[in-house]
């Protein structure tokens, strides 16, 4: 497959039907592009991870990327500490993400300790880590099985440790949640997509993505053993939450 990244065009034509949406060979080759347009706030949260990671990361410690796609959380990492700082594990289900991702991370970040495994992240076992990332994932996986992959991530990580988890949300209050929504349309409007495509993608979204409140992932965090959890990033319909492994 060729490096470059393609314009994000797989709604732009009507379809009779719309098929569930899914991480094909078609989506990695624009999703870099598709992800910039779709997400508000994702270039911000992927700059934060430094400063996280300066904060939180014992030297060459290990951050653990869960569903990391084109393992952008490692480029943002790489971008901004020296090699010797961390070392980064990817983890996708897709074989064309995980392809991809290996080949920009080799090519661009050659000397920094970083690799991308494929793999379900509900049949992992997880490494131990000082700093686990799970940038708009959970919400990929059936809300009975988010309990478990938590645990496992509050398992995995060391004491002082810290897990990113950043998604798309819903408000509780049904009001304010169509405003929400209908400012993300306006979002993906201003970044180039046509009413059809947002229309078809919502559809080929339809019970493949479902999210959750801010309280429902506050409140599993609390259940899986984080005694300490908050958002620090709101963008929209968008936010990302840190949950810190405190010593008891
Ligand atoms: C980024 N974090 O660019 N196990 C492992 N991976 C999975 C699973 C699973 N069970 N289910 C879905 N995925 C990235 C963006 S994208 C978000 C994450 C989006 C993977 C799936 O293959 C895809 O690569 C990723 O989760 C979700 O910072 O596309 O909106």
């Amino acid at each position: 497959m060729s490096d470059a990244s393609y314009r994000d065009a797989i709604f732009s034509t009507p379809l009779d039907k719309v098929a569930r949406f899914s991480f094909d060979e078609r989506v990695v080759a624009c999703f870099p592009d598709m992800i910039r347009r779709s997400v508000p706030g994702y270039g911000q949260i992927l700059a934060m991870l430094g400063p996280l990671a300066r904060r939180h990361l014992r030297h060459g410690g290990l951050v653990l990327d869960l569903g990391c796609s084109l393992g952008a959380s490692g480029l943002a990492l790489a971008s901004q500490l020296p090699v010797d700082a961390f070392c980064y594990v990817g983890i996708d289900l897709s074989p064309a993400m995980v392809e991809r991702a290996r080949h920009t991370l080799s090519e661009e970040y050659p000397d920094h300790n970083m690799r991308v495994e494929q793999g379900d992240l509900r049949q992992l076992v997880f490494p131990a880590a000082d700093m686990i990332v799970i940038n708009f994932t959970l919400q990929f996986l059936d809300p009975d099985e988010r309990d478990q992959v938590l645990k496992q991530a509050f398992n995995a990580l060391s004491t002082g440790g810290v897990l990113v988890l950043s998604e798309k949300i819903v408000d509780a209050d049904e009001q304010d949640n169509a405003w929400l929504v209908e400012r993300y349309h306006d979002f993906k409007r201003a970044n180039g997509y046509s009413d059809l495509e947002i229309c078809q993608k919502r559809t080929a979204l339809e019970n493949v993505m479902v999210p959750d409140s801010l309280d429902t992932h506050h409140q599993r965090l609390a259940r899986v053993g984080f005694p300490r959890s908050l958002t620090w990033f709101q963008y929209l319909n968008f936010a990302s939450m840190i949950a810190f492994k405190e010593p008891a």
